[in-house]
């Protein structure tokens, strides 16, 4: 029976099983049915102890997430005051906790007296990356049982940990590697009998004491995360919570957890990291595939060209376990690859990340070969040479010949029709797009881009080796750029304008950086390399349209050797050895000089103006994305710059900010813009009928 807590006697133990698929959630029914449970083996007299288990897969994977924006029904159960009476029991409690105990999952086992866990189960707090703190006792329990800096580690870390490590940090008791429940009972059964004092978290004082004389491990922790956590709210009231466990007595930390829980769960934020969690999972959910689709098993994989991506998604497979060869023209080309690949894994191994043995079965996993017959017992091959159609049709046509019949062929542009690819073999069905972000084996986003004929297996296995590979495939359709870069080109065009007009690279670049982006547009262009563009930029030249506004400044830029961080400057200047960006008034120079002759009077541009100058317009294409089918949903579009870009999580991607701002803020904004600077602002036919709405991109998804 779903949504229930099912209470069983066991020759006086009661049973209590959490029971709500697919994670035993505990919604605002599930609480209350926990609370009477508990109301109702506490009254028991032949109850003499409890167990608290859960159903199915897990123990529990916390608070029903999908409730946090309603309200609760009237005289609910409060969790915290449920978990208030099961501590307070006389009755010995025991956790037996398997699959996941997470969130209030945990929280409720921290009430317990005892815990065993079975193995191979994950615990933690996760609510961090939801945009929250734990509401349920976690930031006050945990610190009195295992100690102010592994509890910190835990709360704002945010991570599950496996069982083995959350018993010797003291989360859990004991690890049980056979019968669970029946272990549980027994344990329950034998604290009743011995009538010895129970241990209850909210109860124990040492740890905190301890902390009290070493006040300054908050700060030092705060210094520590501020990095990662740059711009999100939770982790540091994360902290703050566990600040005040040492600070207050038990139960006006409890007070203190909840005001902030609420603040929170009210928050933009935590909607924005709710959403990136949602959307994160409906990603995978592609209407014409059925669930049914069986994909096909890979076992061994091969690349085509051993550039920088074909290197780093070579590295990806085997990172994942799956055997790869790595074909190109020459030994040279291999040598010099392969050779980037080894200096990779040694600088891992370097800096700790890896160990010796590790690296060197991820190497032994990608072999070589300058021969297409090496790519016959591959069941997927990536193409990644470099990106020209004819080299590119060539690369397929013969992996055509000599690939099995049921491989799938991939290729990894970011710019080219992936149907004209399909079109130089016999079998468009087999072939998609695999676009990798560059470094391939770090960046997890992949967008996996299908073809008018892709069949829904090719589609299904690549979206399954997306996770085996553990990034996050996007299924996107053919356009140019696709939905990241396609997103991107209105971006940087835009803040290219600004500078004719008046701002300076690192006035741009310190606004999108303060907006939460790991970096503005200038510095990213001279990390990705500014002559990748320029290439192009140059081949487009000819179909130009001549009356198109075009800024000569990045052209400028290129035609001085200034290529970005990998020649010393670019955007700005880099001291030798240095990625920090240098202002450099050789580019003002250039920046005016092309405001001259353009004839704009530059002025100053308010810092106010830089976000929807620069954003509105890559929302606004994100808008035509979506109307065009390129994209499933806005909620698939946040993914792709949540993962392929940086876009703050804790502002939901690009569409769900756009939501929060108001598409008919953005739509009068961009109506002004097109007045201004004319056809390439027109707002977007799709933006104009939800802002006419009063809807949201999340409303044309549903
Ligand atoms: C909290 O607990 C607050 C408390 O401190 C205070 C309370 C007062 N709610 O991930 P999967 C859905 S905050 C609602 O593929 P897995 C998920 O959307 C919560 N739905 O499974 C998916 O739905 P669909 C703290 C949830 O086995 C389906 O279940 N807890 C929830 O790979 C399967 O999910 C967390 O942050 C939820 N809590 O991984 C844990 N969880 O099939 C969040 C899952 O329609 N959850 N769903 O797409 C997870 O991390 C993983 O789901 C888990 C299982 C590790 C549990």
């Amino acid at each position: 029976m779903p949504e229930s807590v099912v209470i069983d006697r066991h020759d006086g133990v009661a049973l209590l099983t959490l029971d709500n698929p697919p994670v035993n959630g505990l919604s605002f029914a599930m609480r209350a049915a926990l609370g009477d449970c508990v109301m109702e083996a506490l009254a028991d007299e032949d109850v003499a102890a409890i167990v608290v288990a859960g159903a199915g897969r897990m123990f529990c994977g916390g608070a029903d997430i999908r409730e946090f924006d309603a309200a609760p029904p009237p005289g609910a159960a409060s969790l915290p005051a449920v978990l208030d009476e099961l501590e307070a029991s006389r009755k010995p409690v025991v956790a037996a906790i398997h699959g996941v105990a997470a969130g209030g999952g945990l929280e409720v086992a921290l009430a317990c007296h005892v815990r065993l866990v079975a193995p191979g189960t994950r615990l933690g707090l996760p609510e961090v990356t939801l945009g929250i703190v734990p509401g349920a006792g976690g930031t006050q329990r945990l610190p009195r049982l295992i100690g102010v800096e592994a509890a910190l580690d835990v709360i704002v870390g945010g991570q599950l940990l496996p069982a083995e490590r959350a018993v010797s940090i003291g989360i859990a008791d004991e690890l049980v590697p056979g019968d669970l429940l029946a272990a549980a009972i027994a344990r329950a059964r034998q604290l009743a009998a011995d009538g010895a004092p129970l241990r209850r978290a909210s109860a124990l004082e040492e740890r905190i004491a301890a902390a009290r004389d070493n006040p300054e491990v908050f700060d030092a922790f705060r210094k520590k995360m501020a990095r990662r956590a740059r711009g999100f709210d939770a982790p540091y009231a994360c902290v703050q919570c566990v600040e005040t466990a040492v600070a207050l007595p038990f139960a006006a930390g409890m007070a203190r957890e909840r005001q902030i829980f609420e603040r929170l769960r009210a928050s933009d934020q935590s909607a924005a990291q709710r959403h990136a969690f949602f959307a994160e999972r409906e990603v995978t959910k592609i209407p014409d595939v059925p669930k049914a689709t069986e994909p096909l098993n890979i076992q061994r994989a091969a690349v085509i060209g051993c550039g920088t991506m074909g290197g780093g998604i070579a590295m990806t497979f085997a990172n994942a376990g799956i055997p790869v060869t790595v074909v190109d023209v020459s030994d040279e080309a291999l040598d010099k690859g392969l050779g980037v690949v080894a200096r990779n894994y040694a600088a891992t191994v370097a800096k700790g990340r890896l160990s010796r043995e590790q690296m060197d079965e991820r190497l032994a996993r990608i072999g070589r070969s300058v021969s297409y017959a090496d790519v016959r017992d591959a069941d997927i091959v990536v193409e990644a040479v470099f990106e020209r159609m004819d080299l590119k049709q060539e690369v397929f046509r013969r992996l055509d010949a000599e690939c099995k019949a049921d491989a799938v062929l991939a290729t990894n542009t970011s710019t080219l029709d992936v149907d004209e690819l399909a079109a130089a073999t016999s079998r468009p069905e087999s072939v998609i797009g695999t676009h990798f972000f560059s470094p391939a084996n770090v960046m997890r986003l992949m967008e996996n881009v299908r073809g008018k004929r892709s069949s829904a297996r090719t589609i299904a296995t690549v979206m399954q080796l997306a996770k085996r590979l553990r990034k996050v495939g996007v299924l996107v359709g053919v356009c140019d750029g696709f939905v990241g870069n396609r997103m991107l080109a209105p971006y940087l065009r835009e803040a290219e304008f600004l500078l004719e007009e008046g701002a300076l690279p690192q006035q741009v670049d310190g606004v999108i950086y303060t907006f939460g982006l790991p970096m503005g547009p200038f510095q990213m262009s001279d990390l990705a390399g500014n002559d990748v563009s320029w290439y192009i930029r140059q081949r487009q030249a000819a179909t130009r349209p001549p009356d198109l506004r075009y800024s000569p400044i990045a052209d400028r830029i290129c035609e001085l050797g200034r290529f970005g961080q990998k020649t010393g400057a670019g955007w700005y200047r880099y001291e030798p050895g240095s990625r920090t960006p240098v202002p450099d008034p050789v580019v003002e120079e250039i920046i005016v000089a092309a405001a001259a002759e353009a004839g704009i009077e530059r002025r100053a541009i308010g810092d106010d103006e830089i976000v929807p100058r620069c954003l509105y317009p890559l929302v606004n294409e994100g808008a035509k994305i979506l109307e065009e089918g390129i994209a499933l949903r806005a909620s698939d579009i946040d993914v792709v710059w949540m993962h392929g870009y940086g876009f703050p999580r804790y502002r939901g991607g690009p569409m769900f900010w756009a939501d929060l701002v108001g598409l008919r803020t953005i739509y009068d904004a961009m109506s002004r813009l097109y007045d201004e600077h004319g056809e390439r602002l027109a707002p977007a036919p799709l933006l104009k009928r939800l802002a006419g709405q009063g809807k949201g991109f999340g409303d044309a998804a549903a």
